[in-house]
């Protein structure tokens, strides 16, 4: 008996890591998700600046630039891939990488997640947060830093927003488009397309306040 079960355990084991690793395998095919938020994101506390900048919100923005878009999301690191594409859009519980475009914007303006505080506070680009603002809210003013604007006048980092999507202006064109920096899509992610939204009747102007430069 002593020498039979010597001979079929391992026999056994053999067969229980294949079937294991098979497993395995078949899971990390199916898995739509990586959890990218539980393996690099942070909550520490945004940090006040007394100034802050266009150009400073570019530099931000640019961080972002081929990271990944996230339902709800609000983190990402900056190694230009997006660490968690494919996953089922409009799904916060994939916590992908990336912001949303509400997300992005409200994170880019150091806004507080108090609508009723208009200072100017810096979330480190790890920091999962997503703030209170939809894409409508900012498309109507919504919050003491925002506020509605006319299309015409916008300059860079203002942003245009609808009721379904917001984008920041990172450069207009001559021919009446715009270079828009946002986080646009599950498939797409965050980056700087050519856009027509400030022709658009569905968008608005809307501003940050408090730039000092
Ligand atoms: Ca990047
Ligand atoms: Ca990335
Ligand atoms: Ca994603």
């Amino acid at each position: 008996m002593m020498s039979r079960r010597r001979t079929v355990r391992p026999a056994v084991a053999a067969f229980a890591a294949t079937f294991a690793l098979a497993l395995a395998t078949a899971g990390a095919a199916w898995a739509y998700h990586v959890d990218f938020v539980g393996a690099y994101c942070n909550y520490n506390e945004p940090q006040y600046t007394s100034y802050f900048t266009r150009d400073g919100s570019i530099a931000v923005a640019l961080r972002a630039r081929w990271e990944g878009y996230q339902w709800g999301g609000g983190c990402w690191n900056n190694n230009d891939v997006d660490d968690a594409r494919g996953d089922p859009p409009q799904d916060p519980n994939t916590r992908g990488e990336g912001g949303d475009c509400s997300g992005f914007t409200f994170k880019v303006w150091r806004e507080s997640l108090n609508v009723y505080d208009k200072g100017a506070w810096q979330w480190n680009m790890l920091r999962f947060v997503h703030g209170p603002y939809t894409a409508y809210d900012f498309k109507v003013g919504t919050g003491e830093p925002n506020v509605t604007y006319p299309k015409t006048g916008l300059i860079r980092m203002d942003a245009l927003a609808s009721s379904y999507h917001v984008g920041m202006i990172y450069a207009r064109n001559a021919d009446g488009t715009d270079q828009i920096i946002e986080a646009k899509g599950e498939s797409y992610g965050t980056n700087i397309w050519v856009r027509t939204y400030r022709g658009s009747s569905d968008y608005g102007g809307a501003r940050r306040l408090g730039w000092d430069a």
